[in-house]
């Protein structure tokens, strides 16, 4: 019943033929009857030419022993009241949202319901490499898995997808992916905006085809697809109190970079990012970040008029991502001054180690390969790794079962910036740029891989393994 599936042979076998068109349609045709959500409320004409329909908000879940996941063909309202053909968890696009306590257990029993195998990969969370959902232990179709781990790291916004190689990219963008927040004492005393205040926005780009069923039809160099979507609704709205919200904002895109700002030009008040919480919140006008990334922001909506609307936009793409309306009462809430959490700089690397991200599917010359280990890092020992590229960025370069703090960025851009503070998992490396980051592993020994976080890359093998010993 709780069978792990390993077959190596099997899945790269049908990895290969995974990003046809022919497989595609099969694992979308195969979506009848499948369970459908979300609901449509039409928005009324006097909002300009763009109709906009009410954000979805996924359904809330806790990890516990109870917990259980199915992942399976399914159907959506994307907006606009026609449903889309998509993968689902649970029949949720995206997954429902996870929570759970520093120091709880989680456990969750995962059904494979779709036609071909996959895992699921606990972005940011620090699990023993059985949980760790990696390519090699894939879960085939029709069988379950238990995927158990202790909670054991600080409040912050994770998320949850596939992870089977040459595959990731098609099972994402086809809509499996959910967000996973970890609650903790240190934030709860901060008192920041929550329930309804606090809202997860997992932000992602999306093509259609002519019946308006989510595709995947990638290029080498990446998925870039022409519409944005905020949490599987095309065109939304959210009404807001005059009040602070706090956004859990997930870059679950396979390739774009999204650069945020607000159309009336306040700032966002950033206090966290992948590993939890910064040290003191920043204002910042503007933030570009890369797929796999996560922000922790606060929109202060006090002050705006009833019927006042914010944009949340793209400035890459020129999109407007999520309009804001400005309802209700006027509420209070507040922006926390001063210190947010304390953050132990790591110093002192022993081990200096040089990674090359060369062409999109290559790490140090290397091709992704299931069966080896390129090699070993000591357990609770301190490292300096130094990421370069010759080019094909934006790598947004992904660990697993650590965090790390990024120390410098030479190069490119050349600097870091307000939300590359504090613990990350993913940082974004582009071209001409080198990016040296300090890391310790200190949760679990054990296999663990590295990765470019733009999908397509992922797929073509600029994944590498090392084992923690
Ligand atoms: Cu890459």
């Amino acid at each position: 019943m709780k069978s792990k599936q390993i077959d190596q042979t099997g899945d790269a076998e049908s990895a290969q033929t995974s990003l046809t068109r022919r497989d595609f349609l099969r694992l979308t045709l195969i979506a009848a009857g499948a369970i459908a959500v979300g609901r449509v409320v039409p928005v009324q004409a006097g909002r300009g030419t763009t109709a906009r329909y009410p954000l979805r908000i996924p359904p809330a879940a806790t990890a516990n022993n109870n917990s259980s996941l199915t992942a399976a063909p399914g159907s959506a309202d994307l907006g606009g009241g026609k449903y889309s053909n998509v993968l689902a968890y649970n029949g949720y696009f995206p997954g429902p949202t996870f929570r759970a306590n520093n120091g709880d257990s989680a456990s969750i029993q995962f059904t494979n319901g779709l036609s071909e195998a996959t895992s699921i990969h606990w972005h940011g969370m620090i699990v023993p490499t059985a949980a760790d959902g990696q390519p090699q232990d894939l879960v085939s179709p029709g069988a379950s898995y238990a995927y158990q781990f202790p909670i054991m790291q600080r409040a912050c916004l994770n998320w949850y997808h596939p992870h089977p190689h040459m595959a990731t990219g098609k099972h994402v963008v086809l809509g499996l992916a959910g967000a996973f927040i970890i609650n903790d004492a240190e934030e709860a005393a901060l008192g920041l905006p929550s329930g309804a205040y606090e809202v997860p926005l997992i932000l992602r780009d999306a093509n259609f085809d002519s019946a308006g069923n989510l595709i995947y039809n990638p290029t080498s160099s990446g998925f870039l697809a022409k519409n944005p979507m905020v949490n599987g609704t095309r065109d939304p709205y959210l009404s807001v109190d005059a009040t602070v919200y706090r956004f859990r904002v997930l870059n679950g895109a396979s390739a774009r970079l999204f650069k945020l700002a607000l159309s009336n030009g306040a700032p966002f008040t950033l206090i966290g990012n992948d590993g939890g919480l910064l040290e003191t919140a920043v204002q910042v006008s503007q933030i570009e970040f890369s797929p796999g990334e996560r922000l922790d922001l606060l929109i202060d909506f006090r002050g705006l008029a009833s019927g006042a609307t914010v944009m949340l936009q793209d400035l890459k793409a020129g999109w407007n991502l999520l309009e804001f309306r400005v309802t209700g009462a006027p509420g209070g809430g507040t922006i926390p001054t001063g210190t947010l959490s304390t953050i132990t700089k790591l110093s002192n690397p022993v081990t200096t180690r040089v990674f090359s991200f060369d062409g999109m599917t290559r790490i140090n010359g290397k091709e992704f390969d299931l069966n080896r280990i390129d090699f070993q890092v000591p357990f609770g020992q301190t490292e300096l790794w130094r990421f370069k590229t010759n080019g094909n960025a934006p790598h947004p370069i992904h660990i697993h079962g650590a965090s790390f703090q990024v120390k410098s960025r030479t190069g490119g851009r050349g600097v870091l910036f307000p939300w590359e503070q504090g613990w990350k998992d993913t940082v974004l490396l582009n071209d001409r740029e080198t990016v040296e980051i300090l890391i310790r592993f200190d949760g679990y020994r054990g296999r663990y891989p590295m990765h470019c976080h733009k999908l397509e890359h992922e797929d073509q093998g600029m994944m590498l393994n090392f084992e923690v010993i």
